[in-house]
């Protein structure tokens, strides 16, 4: 029994050595020292034994398994970084690989060209004030000369909220609330860039929501030559120094006079074409000098105060210098439209 015992532990320490996995390892734990394994059914067969010798095998099992436990949990322990290194091997990571490019985003078209007729602006003098686009009854329309039988007034054309209120359908109410601030007694020379609503159906040339960009200078003495001087330089900037503007009589129930504004045709440079509809003109703004009815609503006098007032639509800008064929491209987001505008 001695010598099977010593059978047993060299045949287990060979077999832990040849042991290539851990699963490989775990079969030779349960071969050998499992409730079914030959060390058990040595100790099992003791009670055979006599009385001398059942002390001197029963050590020499003892320390048969605790050889054998031993060297399993060395081995284990050996397997088991070989194991971690070779994961570690294989998910090495090169961090010298160029990182994967991050999308990065820049300003809407209708963004960059509202800013830049933000800063053309400033440069001349002009504050950019903004007011609300839920706006009274009484500034969108009554402060501007459009007294209630309007037909412009009508609830067909605009988003009334209560009998009060509504989305502003131009951004002149900034300016008339600006006029009652400022209290009939200073200048006033400021731009109003917005979202403006009318109830309109969109389509290629119509938005329900579309963006303004109005104008205000009042002062004493302030003509119309002045109005045509200050638009002349924006044509000029946001155009070309080719360009050039007309004046055209036309009606605003907040000017008189009023005028409409178109800037030549580039294609044809004035011959008359697609884009200017044969006419050599394009239409981009329209002003005019601020009623008196507006300025003494605002709270100016006048007989000692005059100023114009214009507005233009940045869409409408855009489209026509960039070749925008679509206003709707403005708001339905498709990103390839988008990307084409994106300014570093
Ligand atoms: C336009 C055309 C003409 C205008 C008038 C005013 C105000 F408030 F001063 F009376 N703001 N904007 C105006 C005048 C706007 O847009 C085509």
């Amino acid at each position: 029994m001695k010598e099977r015992l010593q059978e047993l532990e060299q045949e287990a320490l060979n077999q832990v050595e040849q042991a290539k996995t851990l699963a490989d390892l775990d079969k030779v734990r349960v071969a050998f020292l499992g409730k079914k394994g030959p060390i058990t059914e040595v100790l099992r067969g003791m009670g055979k034994l006599s009385a001398e010798e059942r002390p001197v095998i029963g050590e020499l099992a003892n320390k048969v398994r605790s050889a054998i436990t031993t060297e399993l949990e060395q081995k284990k322990a050996k397997l088991e970084l070989a194991v971690l290194d070779q994961q570690l091997k294989a998910e090495t990571i090169d961090v010298t690989l160029p990182g994967r490019p991050v999308p990065v985003g820049g300003p809407h078209l209708l963004t960059s060209v509202v800013r830049e007729i933000e800063d053309l602006f400033i440069g001349m003098g002009f504050e950019v004030r903004e007011g609300p686009e839920v706006e009274t009854d009484y500034y969108n329309f009554e402060a501007l000369n459009l007294p209630k039988d309007h037909p412009a007034r009508d609830t067909q054309d605009s988003f009334y909220i209560t009998e009060e209120l509504l989305l502003r359908t131009q951004t002149s109410p900034v300016q008339a609330r600006t006029m009652n601030e400022y209290k009939g007694n200073q200048s006033i020379k400021m731009i109003c860039p917005g979202k403006v609503y009318r109830r309109d159906t969109d389509d290629a040339t119509h938005s329900h929501q579309f963006t303004q960009v109005e104008g205000l200078y009042v002062d004493k003495n302030v003509r119309m030559s002045d109005l045509k001087g200050v638009l002349n330089q924006f044509v000029k900037h946001f155009f070309g120094e080719e360009r050039e503007i007309r004046f055209r009589p036309s009606f605003f129930p907040f000017t008189e006079p009023s005028v409409e504004i178109d800037i030549s045709c580039k294609l044809c440079h004035g011959k008359g074409c697609s884009v200017c509809k044969q006419t050599g003109w394009i239409e981009i703004l329209g002003g005019g000098m601020v009623h008196p009815e507006v300025l003494r609503m605002g709270g100016y006098d006048p007989e000692v105060y005059s100023g114009f007032a214009f507005g233009m639509g940045p869409e409408r800008i855009a489209m026509l210098k960039y070749g925008v064929d679509d206003i709707r491209h403005f708001y339905t987001n498709d990103i390839r439209f988008l990307k084409q505008y994106h300014q570093a």
